[in-house]
């Protein structure tokens, strides 16, 4: 099994190439942007304490999201591969997903790290946001909001995978295609290791 992590501060272009990933490898994606935006629209309980922490840009309680990845698993037992997309967050879901992941007799081959600067971020989500509907693209300040938290809790997600050797940085500025390219050569690579 090959289990890929899709790294990146808000709008680094997680969403966008897992997609083109999937395509081309086959695997389950499991974005828990997309699981909880599901659970919003569906009025479930779990959506709407979710939204309340995502309407002003900060990150979802652990146990929440952690809880939310563990039945996609449970529910995906013929899956060749895992395509985890913006999880793990915290340090704390990272280990919850190492742990779950040896139930599994499996485990992450390769986290992706997206680099984007700051300026293009707010950039990207702020046109996004003109279309989207997405309550946390409106403004500036949500936008923010998001960047300060990856800053704050997400970014060391990366030094915890980086411990083991698992860390790839890509820049994530460029075409869409050239960046895809790229993570597609970053995949191959390992394969070959
Ligand atoms: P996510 O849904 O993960 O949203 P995101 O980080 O904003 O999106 P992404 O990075 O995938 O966007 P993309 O670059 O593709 O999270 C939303 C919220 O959910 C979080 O703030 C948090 O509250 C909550 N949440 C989710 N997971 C959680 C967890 N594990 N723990 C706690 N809370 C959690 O797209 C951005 C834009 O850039 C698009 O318009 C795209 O077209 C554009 N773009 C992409 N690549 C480009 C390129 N190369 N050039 C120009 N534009 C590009």
């Amino acid at each position: 099994m090959f289990n890929i992590i899709l790294f990146g501060p808000p709008g680094s272009g997680k969403g966008t190439q897992s997609e083109r990933l999937i395509a081309k490898y086959g695997m389950k994606h499991l974005a828990t942007g997309d699981l909880l935006r599901s659970e919003i629209a569906g009025q479930t309980p779990l959506g709407m304490a979710a939204k309340s922490f995502m309407d002003k840009g900060q990150l979802v309680p652990d146990e929440v999201v952690i809880e939310m990845i563990s039945a996609a698993l449970d529910n995906n037992p013929k899956a060749n591969g895992f395509l985890f997309d913006g999880f793990p967050r915290t340090t704390a879901q990272a280990e919850a997903l190492d742990k779950l992941l040896i139930q599994k007799n499996t485990e992450i081959s390769l986290v992706l790290a997206l680099q984007v600067s700051k300026d293009e971020l707010i950039r990207r989500l702020l046109n996004r946001g003109l279309t989207s509907g997405r309550t946390d693209d409106i403004n500036e300040e949500i936008i923010s909001a998001r960047i300060e938290e990856y800053e704050r809790k997400t970014a060391a997600v990366a030094e915890y995978y980086k411990k083991f050797g698992k860390v790839t940085y890509i820049k994530g500025e460029g075409t869409i295609d050239t960046i895809f390219e790229a993570l597609c050569n970053a995949i191959e690579a390992k394969k070959v290791a």
